[in-house]
């Protein structure tokens, strides 16, 4: 607990009540010497000048003198020591107690309300951000209760900062303390937050831009108000982020994602927003990740992509069309456009390439199964029309050929999903997922809703993958979005039989 040396006043009982402590004790120390030294003196000046009787009667006199400070003396100084310990050792005891009950009340809250920093810069995680000072702009990096202080501590400038989370300490002004180390500042909105964390990966031109940009547009202003939930930036340039998502979804179109040369620029980029309502307490942040496909693939990112370790759930979007076989069926039906916006990565080698970075960020072991919800999400649905092999009428078509076989749309729609990647050759790479991925969905969507570049967007099934997604990763979005139905034991979907309906 706070160890590190802190820009503030220690606690007296932890600093300066020793170095108070010492010099009581060599003050009475000091006290008797000076005695001791006047009986010696006493004896040295009566020698010669006294009569020998004289002499030795004062020199009897002065030694007894000398033997009572000697023991008196000891005896005080150790008694004052005592009770002066004791006191001090009390009131370290009873702060002691103090700031270890407040430390852990202070973590408690916070592991158990999930609130934690994630930078947008870095990807860097912290529970306790560098905190600095209103008044001197200092830096705090341990601002929690502690030897300077159980509620409070003074900065060297005199200003009372918050050492707890119940006490306000999280609006204070943050800064991300792994930027910060390597010599950047990165300010840290987050105001005491719960983030929510999705990325939405994806090989290159698979039409992740597109969903995040018919996700963010469709959430914050259809879904939220909806529900009563307030929206706000995370900070001014997540606002005008938003003004480029909303022109883009007007005209139909996707911003190339930016693959920056610049280093010390981040490789993906998250678009992040609090989400606030009476059941959110504290309220929610959201930061949907984007990343340059070609980055992804390559493992050339700038930044180690952290929040794939914190991260409650991942969107996979997949390009239908990159599938061979797919391809090969559909392409006299594609628009040139389409055909020009197609996904060339590997599916397959996506897949594998995304496993080996979670295993290096996470310490995933081959055996182990990963615990964060994955959406699978088959993406340009509305091309060629293959909405009509896993849309909403092949549904219903399923759904009246196999009364009773499941009760809601979104399994039929997850098991069409899969029967599709298999009938195209896509077995080995559905068993990855399985095999990997212990809570995972096949969805199925189109961001543009057409061709790009025809018109505002028409998103078709965005929602539903990204719902299932956040109410997995939110106890409280569970209770209160609630648009679509899914089971109730999604690990029943495992056991979907491949052959033969
Ligand atoms: N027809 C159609 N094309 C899409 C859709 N979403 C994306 N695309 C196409 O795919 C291209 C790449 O999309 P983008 O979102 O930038 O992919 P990213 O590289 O994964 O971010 C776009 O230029 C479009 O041509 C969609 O919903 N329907
Ligand atoms: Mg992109
Ligand atoms: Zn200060
Ligand atoms: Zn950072």
């Amino acid at each position: 607990m706070a160890n590190d040396p802190q820009p503030a006043k220690k606690s007296y009982f932890f600093g300066k009540g020793y170095k108070d402590l010492w010099n009581t004790v060599k003050g009475a120390w000091q006290r008797n010497t000076e005695s001791i030294d006047k009986y010696k003196d006493n004896i040295a000046s009566s020698k010669g000048a006294d009569t020998n009787v004289l002499f030795i009667f004062k020199w009897i006199l002065n030694s007894l003198a000398i033997i009572a400070v000697l023991i008196c003396g000891s005896a005080i100084t150790l008694i004052l020591f005592a009770i002066n310990i004791a006191i001090l050792l009390i009131f370290m005891t009873v702060i002691y107690i103090g700031f270890t009950v407040a430390w852990i009340i202070d973590r408690v809250y916070l592991l158990q309300k999930k609130i934690f920093t994630a930078c947008d810069e870095c990807k860097g995680k912290s529970l306790i951000p560098v905190y600095i000072c209103p008044n001197c702009e200092e830096k705090h990096t341990k601002l929690t209760p502690g030897v300077y202080g159980i509620l409070n501590r003074t900065c060297n400038c005199g200003e009372k900062v918050p050492t707890a989370f119940f006490n306000g300490r999280h609006r204070l002004t943050a800064i991300c303390p792994h930027c910060w180390s390597e010599g950047r500042i990165t300010y840290l909105n987050s105001r005491g937050s719960a983030p929510i964390c999705i990325p939405v990966v994806g090989g290159r031109s698979v039409g992740k831009t597109a969903f995040i940009t018919a996700f963010s547009k469709d959430f914050i202003e259809k879904v939220a108000p909806a529900k009563s939930w307030e929206v706000e930036f995370y900070n001014k340039a997540k606002s005008g982020m938003f003004e480029e998502i909303k022109n883009d979804y007007q005209t139909g179109s996707t911003r190339m994602t930016e693959r920056p040369q610049d280093i010390n620029k981040p490789s993906s980029i998250s678009f992040s927003f609090f989400v606030k309502g009476n059941e959110f307490k504290p309220e929610r942040l959201v930061h949907i990740y984007d990343i340059a496909g070609e980055v992804f693939t390559d493992n050339s990112e700038n930044e180690i992509q952290n929040q794939y370790g914190y991260c409650q759930g991942i969107a996979l979007i997949i390009d239908p069309f990159s599938i061979p076989s797919v391809r090969y069926k559909f392409e006299s039906e594609l628009t040139p456009e389409d055909i020009a916006g197609i996904g060339r990565a590997d599916i397959n080698g996506i897949i594998n390439s995304f496993l080996n970075k979670l295993k290096d960020i996470t310490g995933l072991t081959d055996g182990m199964k990963i615990s964060v919800p994955l959406a699978v999400v088959i993406s340009k649905a509305d091309s060629a029309g293959l909405f009509n092999e896993l849309g909403e009428s092949a549904v219903n078509t399923f759904m009246a050929n196999n009364p009773g076989k499941y009760n809601n749309r979104i399994d039929v729609q997850d098991y069409l999903c899969r029967k599709f990647l298999v009938d195209n050759g896509m077995e080995n790479f559905l068993n990855i997922i399985n095999l990997k991925f212990k809570n995972n969905r096949f969805f199925v969507c189109s961001a543009i809703g057409h061709t790009r570049n025809k018109g505002a967007y028409q998103p078709k099934g965005i929602m539903e993958p990204m719902e299932w997604l956040f109410r997995n990763a939110d106890s409280k979005m569970a209770t209160s979005w609630k648009d679509t139905d899914f089971t109730k034991h999604p690990f029943a979907l495992k056991s979907i039989e491949m052959q033969g309906d």
